[in-house]
């Protein structure tokens, strides 16, 4: 049974920047979140068409976060001294940031957003243009691509609605010593620091170790080792293996990092319906602890402006109804979303370049998850006064 603890209100397609002149057919739906009392898992209640969000105007790019272009290459890396992979796969390699990083002979992508696929494509990986499906799978092994040694998916499984067909998909592919091995944000920080904004449009799914662990099972594949990381406020990497039914199967044995994460998730209680009603209320004091503080500074003349155009401060912004009356604007590295709108709030998003920072008193963090990176880049604005205001764990002010 799925039980609903969560709504935060009517939502934009997150990363859907937008013209003034678009404002009017803006695409909008309830983004309300439910509990799956039976795997345990987190999902939003209404899935919205995936064609919808991963297309040509898609614009995140991954290479616009400097931080996790060293990231991947970091990862890759490790994965390479690890399990010496001769077979790579990517699922959802968007402008290649983790694929360059390996020969472009035995390695390829996944990308349903077109003009990302061409970028892949033309650095000689090739590239499959579609999302990831059973047909897709079956498609690529006809291609004369027998399996990998490694399947990689970094910040794209939780990004897919059926689970089961994603899986299923990459047992097809997987080969009998390989590895798939995925990355996404952790329901359990997301919990611990009140980031509700993770949950969005293109995450239709937030992952527990515990709900993973059900399903991956049921579909013929073992967690054999988790990793905790820091990025994007705290995810997992989840390394799975064939469920060694048979000897064909190489055995990996369930290294201690899973009881640990299975533990510690067991501890907090995301096994009850309970901690995600507690949670609401906590996502409930933030929302009003914002619009609160933000209003406070406008009647006191101060100005304030954003860092940041991500899909987390679209949740943040809609749920909390903030527009320009409270956020001026909003600077973004990334080229595509500078001079649109955001989405569902229409706050303008400009070059980081084209703001003084100091005609300001103090910043958002949109991009809250580059918090140290940006209070280093905005040195001068701290030494001139300026202030931070972020709301993880909770709405603060900072320098
Ligand atoms: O899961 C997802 C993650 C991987 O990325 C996707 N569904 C969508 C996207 O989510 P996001 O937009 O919340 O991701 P980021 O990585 O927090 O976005 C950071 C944004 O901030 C980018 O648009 C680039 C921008 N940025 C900036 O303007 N100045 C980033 C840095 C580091 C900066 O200094």
């Amino acid at each position: 049974m799925k039980k609903e603890f969560l709504d935060l209100g009517r939502q934009p397609i997150a990363n859907a920047f937008l013209k003034e002149k678009d404002f009017d057919d803006e695409f909008l739906f309830d983004l309300k979140v439910v509990f799956d009392t039976e795997s345990k898992l987190i999902s939003i209640k209404e899935f919205v068409d995936p064609e919808r969000i991963f297309n040509e105007n898609y614009p995140y790019t991954t290479s616009n976060s400097f931080p996790m272009v060293k990231h991947f290459k970091e990862t890759a890396e490790m994965l390479m001294k690890k399990f010496n992979p001769l077979t790579v796969m990517e699922i959802g390699s968007n402008d290649g940031v983790f694929l360059k990083n390996w020969p472009n002979d035995y390695t390829i992508g996944i990308e349903p957003c077109g003009h990302f696929a061409k970028i892949t494509n033309d650095l000689g990986y090739q590239t499959y243009s579609e999302f990831w499906t059973t047909e897709l799978s079956e498609k690529i092994k006809n291609d004369g691509h027998v399996d990998f040694d490694l399947i990689y998916a970094a910040n794209c499984i939780c990004h897919i609605h059926d689970l089961d067909e994603t899986f299923k998909a990459v047992k097809n592919l997987l080969s009998k010593d390989g590895v798939f091995v995925f990355e996404d944000p952790s329901l359990l920080r997301i919990l611990e620091r009140n980031s509700y904004d993770q949950i969005y449009d293109e995450h239709p799914h937030i992952f527990s170790i515990t709900a993973l662990d059900n399903i991956l099972i049921n579909n013929g594949l073992k967690i054999f080792r988790v990793d905790n990381l820091s990025v994007h406020g705290g995810s997992n990497r989840i390394y799975v293996s064939h469920l060694p039914v048979h000897t064909f199967f190489r055995f990996r044995p369930v290294e201690m990092s899973v009881r640990e994460n299975l533990e510690k998730e067991y501890d907090f209680g995301l096994n009850e319906f309970k901690i995600y009603q507690d949670f609401a209320k906590r996502v409930n004091k933030s929302k009003n602890d914002l619009i609160e503080l933000l209003t406070k500074l406008k009647n006191d003349g101060k100005r304030i402006m954003s860092i940041g155009a991500t899909s987390k401060s679209t949740t943040v912004f809609n749920y909390c109804e903030i527009d320009e009356s409270l956020i001026e604007c909003i600077t973004d590295t990334t080229p595509d979303k500078q001079g649109m709108h955001s989405p569902g709030s229409h706050i303008s998003v400009v070059d980081r370049e084209s703001v003084n920072l100091n005609d300001y008193d103090y910043v958002f963090l949109g991009a809250w998850n580059f918090k140290e990176v940006i209070a280093n880049k905005e040195k001068d604005f701290i030494e001139n006064g300026g202030k931070f205001i972020t709301h993880v764990p909770e709405v603060t002010v900072f320098s």
